[in-house]
């Protein structure tokens, strides 16, 4: 079966995915624009939502980093088939990605003085307010999100480390069990060739 990805040659939304197809051992053909060409019109236009990622698998087209995350993991054994189970991941992501259009405000201030003051402020209240309630929930669930791997431990991961690369921070240095799971899942097969051979 063939499959694409399809974003920038950035980390960013798709980098969880690529990630989880890498560990599957899943291939697939990585496909990566120019972000400061962006927008390319002949490809922007094709896409049913004007944006990256998508997801491309025998003919048919998904958008949506999570629901690709999430349909991905269905062939890598990292999808719960319990309904309650996969509904407190699916919530994880959205947590997650919440606290990722907090920095949103910042990144669009065009006065440096206050984009100063609101990265300040993000990095010193919003980053704690998210991080304290992930690493709790780590850690009453054996060091995952859902109790074992799943697809959202590697879905935070990609959002944080995006978040890392706006910031030019390591947020997660003060969260053992957070700093934890990202190095469990760094050392995982697959992953971790993927991590030594990336540019
Ligand atoms: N909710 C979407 C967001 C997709 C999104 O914001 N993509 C951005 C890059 S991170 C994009 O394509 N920007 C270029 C554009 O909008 O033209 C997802 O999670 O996939």
């Amino acid at each position: 079966m063939s499959r694409k990805l399809e974003y920038f040659n950035v980390n960013g939304l798709a980098e969880s995915i690529r990630y989880i197809l890498h560990y599957g051992g899943l291939k697939f053909e990585d496909i990566r624009h120019d972000y400061g060409s962006w927008p390319i019109t002949e490809i922007k236009d094709t896409l049913p939502y004007g944006q990256l990622p998508i997801y491309e698998e025998g003919g048919r087209r998904l958008n949506q980093s999570i629901a690709i995350a999430r349909y991905i993991a269905s062939q890598t054994n990292l999808l719960p088939s319990d309904p309650w189970e996969q509904a407190v991941l699916d919530a994880v992501a959205f947590n997650v990605i919440d606290f990722l259009q907090k920095i949103i405000t910042f990144r669009r201030e065009a006065d440096p003085v206050k984009k100063e003051q609101l990265k300040k402020q993000f990095l010193s209240e919003t980053v704690d307010y998210y991080l304290s309630r992930f690493e709790k929930e780590l850690k009453a669930n054996n060091g995952y999100f859902g109790g074992k791997l799943s697809w959202v431990d590697f879905y935070v991961m990609g959002i944080i480390e995006a978040i890392n690369q706006f910031t030019e921070e390591q947020i997660e240095k003060n969260y053992p069990t957070i700093v934890a799971l990202f190095q469990k899942i760094r050392s995982l097969p697959g992953v971790k060739e993927y991590i030594a051979s990336r540019k």
